[in-house]
């Protein structure tokens, strides 16, 4: 819920988080980790954000013209949506070169279906990989696995998609997910799990009408027709990362002090049954420093790891590390060290999840301020930390505070986004075009409230509603200007949301206190803001 926008509080905002029988909103809580934008040529369009909900396994994408969320979809059969990202183009069509996928990992196994059965048998749980579709944002397909996901990537060729996993023990406890040496990064072919999809050569799980493939390492023997390649990578890896020139992939250790480098043509060359072992795929391991997470790239052959224990970026050079696995003792992987402050999470460079990665700055999230700030409370704020990656040195050029805890992000060329600035009248059906229309409608105990608000007035000065009404109001801001924002708030009804230019929102509630309610603005519009006002009169 956010009273600003009215998110959670308007009917059309309720109709995207999605309602439970009684109209209440189905999940006010949420818990998003990770964004990505969809693609064109490899590089962003500036249609759509997606964002992970990882607490109710909900996908939701953001319209990159108004920067509001216009779906969200819950994805059957998963407990822990982590990971997440779009596809690049397709892996088939060749005309298709943008995104029409998203790729949802899926962090805790559960019995499936999830119903009471199994409950003390882990080893029975399993995870899924998700693709939903971007349009229509519908759930197209589920790839059974062994282990669980974290964060994903996706191929620039469209061909594949992959997570790393730090649980492949299937452990239920955290010295479990920590009994084996190595873990693993699954890869999906995705044009091979489409195949199986419309061959037929798929199930469902409970009511869910998804279907689902198998992709565990039992269903997967022969590379020619595996769905799924596992390549081990060490202990309790975190983050996969795609180079931008769409060679190489950097799964970061966690556990161990390393990064792992897997080269996409190795992988494709698995499955093609010419590469005997996935171990193959791996071309360079060299240690970065301690608690490596997440990779950046810059475009120029170097990779910015955060290390969450040693709270340093590592810059380190792709061809340096791969030269040093084959034997070279000349060889030093790593060029440059920079302290961040403190104990990095995610980390980022601009465009550097596309083609055109600029090699200028790199954003460290950090989990931790300590003595950044002034002490403000148990909690604290925590600072984001810019550094300009540009030369040969890294040097810190900015910081700032964030809400807590800072967690991922993608830097987009200005160029790249386009949002409007007005909204317009006609794409609302429900609009009130004229403040002449403003008017009261009943039918039976249904009143209708028709609003304007163009500054300082609210088209009704005053509106009568009977005790027991089932209410909507309906309100179009008309004023044209740019950021000309109103506010309509109602005193003890727990009503209060915004309206931008040219934007028409409504509410419904049940009128069951009487009396008089002054519905004002709450959002600074004018000179005579404070004045701008109405009376809801509830009669007995
Ligand atoms: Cu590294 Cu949720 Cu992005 Cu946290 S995952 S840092
Ligand atoms: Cu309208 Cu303040
Ligand atoms: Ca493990």
């Amino acid at each position: 819920m956010d009273c600003m926008v009215g998110w959670g509080i308007t009917n059309e905002s309720k109709a995207v988080m999605g309602t439970k029988p009684d109209g209440t909103v189905k999940y006010n809580t949420g818990d998003t980790h990770h964004v990505h934008g969809s693609y064109v040529d490899g590089t962003y369009d500036g249609k759509y954000l997606f964002v992970n909900d990882k607490i109710h396994g909900r996908v939701a994408r953001i319209r990159m013209d108004t920067m509001e969320t216009d779906k969200i979809t819950e994805i059957p059969n998963i407990q822990g949506f982590h990971g997440i990202f779009t596809d690049k183009r397709d892996p088939v069509d060749e005309k298709i070169n943008h995104t029409t996928r998203v790729f949802c990992g899926n962090e805790f196994h559960i019995p499936q279906p999830n119903d009471g059965r199994d409950l003390d048998d882990p080893k029975k749980y399993f995870c899924l990989f998700t693709c939903v579709d971007t349009e229509t944002m519908q759930v197209r397909w589920q790839c059974k696995v062994n282990g669980n996901m974290d964060l994903v990537a996706t191929s620039y060729d469209g061909k594949l998609a992959c997570a790393n996993q730090y649980n492949t023990e299937n452990g239920a406890h955290y010295e479990d997910t920590m009994s084996s040496e190595r873990d693993a990064c699954v890869f999906f072919d995705v044009a091979r799990i489409e195949a199986a999809i419309k061959a037929g050569k798929s199930f469902t799980i409970g009511d869910s009408k998804v279907p689902v493939v198998d992709g565990t390492p039992d269903a997967n023997k022969d590379p020619k027709t595996a769905l799924t390649c596992y390549v081990p990578v060490p202990k309790n890896p975190h983050g996969v990362n795609i180079s931008p020139d769409g060679k190489y992939y950097a799964c970061s250790g966690k556990l161990s002090p390393t990064a792992t480098l897997i080269e996409h043509a190795s992988v494709l060359k698995w499955f093609n049954g010419e590469l005997k072992d996935p171990r193959e795929a791996v071309v360079a391991e060299p240690e970065i420093g301690l608690g490596p997470l997440h990779t950046g790239f810059d475009g120029r052959g170097n990779a910015y790891t955060t290390l969450f224990l040693d709270s340093q970026i590592v810059k380190w050079n792709l061809d340096a590390a791969m030269k040093a696995f084959k034997g070279d003792k000349s060889a030093k992987p790593v060029v440059d060290r920079i302290d961040v402050h403190y104990q990095p999470g995610h980390g980022f460079t601009s465009m550097g999840e596309t083609k055109e990665a600029d090699g200028k700055f790199f954003i460290s999230d950090n989990k931790f301020s300590k003595d950044r700030l002034l002490p403000v409370g148990p909690l604290h704020p925590e600072v984001a930390q810019m550094i300009d990656i540009s030369g040969d040195k890294m040097k810190l050029v900015g910081e700032h505070t964030t809400w807590p805890e800072p967690h991922d992000a993608i830097i987009v060329r200005r160029d790249r986004v386009k949002t409007r600035q007005v909204y317009n009248l006609d794409d609302f059906p429900n609009a009130v075009k004229d403040a002449k229309d403003c008017r009261v409608e009943r039918k039976g105990n249904k009143v209708t409230v028709y609003l304007t608000s163009q500054a300082p007035v609210i088209g009704l000065r005053e509106f009568k509603v009977k005790r027991g009404d089932e209410v909507t109001i309906i309100l179009t801001n008309l004023d044209k200007v740019e950021d000309l924002t109103h506010g309509f708030a109602i005193p003890k009804y727990n009503v209060n949301f915004i309206v931008n230019p040219q934007e028409t929102k409504s509410v419904t509630f049940k009128a069951d206190k009487p009396g008089v309610y002054w519905c004002y603005c709450t959002h600074f519009c004018h000179a005579l803001h404070l004045e701008m006002r109405s009376r809801m009169l509830v009669e007995k």
